[in-house]
């Protein structure tokens, strides 16, 4: 490791002296971007391996992670319960760290662009034009009644996010930069802890107007540049949570994707969950670094429909891998409590 180490900063050493000749003569090389050198160098003297958590909600993707970490570090609950991607990276115990991350008010006019011409609704043109915001947030309120509550249709789904998005806009409104993504440490938010930063962030007003949440956190599982990834379901009532999903499942930079699915709970695959699967067997980049994790399998223990059902389509969809996996993320975070 020493040797690793010193080998390390020696190549870092050279490399920077061959990018400061560069930089002083940009004659020699005017394709070289010394800024994707830099990054090039990074990967190889301290590799990173991201470890992509994805699924439908309520699966269990967060309390499967506070299982493995055997804390209680992400926000769980039953319903849409994470609002926004979170990476969680290795800290020394004293250096414990979250870093929030802000969308800009560009970035959430567009959305809101998108939203309302969704639910065709006049856009929104300017984010300080507090009565047009108002008049929206009550456009919102009564498409979702004459919906019949907020999760029983697309359209209601989407007044929703709206809804949300200009809440948070307005109670973040000081943190939120006009272009840039903002960033804030969780010091200047006056959280003590990790998780008060996770309840902050749970799906609301305020992760909709988040962009990502970095931890930085102590566990020797996070050690040698092991990164863990949680995202939001992919079935959560904001579209772009999905994108997001899909894309870092197609990232070459993903070393492994820890597929949650949640059929030992509810008996069969959701359509978001067949989706997300076909995405994957059907890219042979991705396949072979795919773990697929059957959660919340307690719940088969004291149901023989559950179980029967659970057994049949594993047998029948996963007979060919040898990668299947079955949990119960809750007992073993409440085990890892004892
Ligand atoms: N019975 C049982 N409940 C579980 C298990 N794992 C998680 N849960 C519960 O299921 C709910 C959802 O868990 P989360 O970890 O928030 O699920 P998620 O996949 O992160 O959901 P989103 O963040 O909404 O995408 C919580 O109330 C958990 O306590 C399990 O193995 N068994
Ligand atoms: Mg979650």
């Amino acid at each position: 490791m020493t040797q690793l180490s010193q080998n390390g900063s020696q190549l870092s050493d050279q490399v920077n002296t061959i990018l400061n000749l560069l930089r002083q003569e940009t004659e020699l090389n005017p394709t070289l971007n010394p800024s994707d050198v830099e990054a090039d160098l990074k990967k190889v003297i301290a590799p990173k391996f991201y470890i992509v958590f994805a699924g439908a909600f309520s699966a269990g993707k967060s309390m499967l992670i506070n299982a493995l970490l055997r804390r209680e570090l992400l926000y769980t609950a039953e319903g849409h319960a994470t609002g926004t991607e979170c990476s969680i990276e290795y800290a020394e115990a004293d250096e414990e760290q979250v870093i929030i991350t802000f969308l800009s008010q560009t970035e959430i006019l567009e959305q809101t662009e998108v939203l309302c011409s969704r639910l065709q609704l006049d856009p929104l043109t300017d984010l300080d034009d507090t009565d047009a915001i108002q008049s929206l947030q009550q456009a919102c309120r009564n498409i979702i009644e004459q919906e019949g509550g907020e999760g029983r249709s697309d359209r209601a789904k989407q007044a929703k996010a709206l809804s949300l998005l200009l809440a948070g806009y307005q109670k973040n409104q000081e943190r939120i930069g006009v272009k840039e993504n903002n960033t804030y440490s969780m010091g200047e938010f006056n959280f003590y802890n990790l998780t008060e930063a996770a309840s902050y962030a749970r799906r609301g007003s305020n992760s909709a107007v988040l962009k990502r949440l970095d931890y930085y956190c102590h566990h020797p599982l996070l050690a040698d540049g092991n990164v863990i990834i949680d995202t939001p379901g992919i079935d959560a009532p904001v579209e772009r949570d999905r994108a997001l999903t899909y894309e870092k499942i197609k990232d070459p930079d993903t070393s492994a994707i820890v597929c949650v699915l949640k059929p030992a709970s509810a008996g069969e695959m959701t359509t978001e969950e067949t989706e997300l699967l076909e995405l994957i067997q059907n890219n042979p980049g991705v396949r072979d670094r795919v773990f697929y994790v059957f959660n919340r399998i307690d719940e088969t223990w004291y149901n023989g429909q559950l179980r029967q059902r659970l057994e049949q389509l594993i047998s029948e969809q996963f007979w060919d891998s040898d990668r299947v996996y079955q949990t119960s993320a809750l007992l073993g975070f409440y085990g890892s409590q004892i």
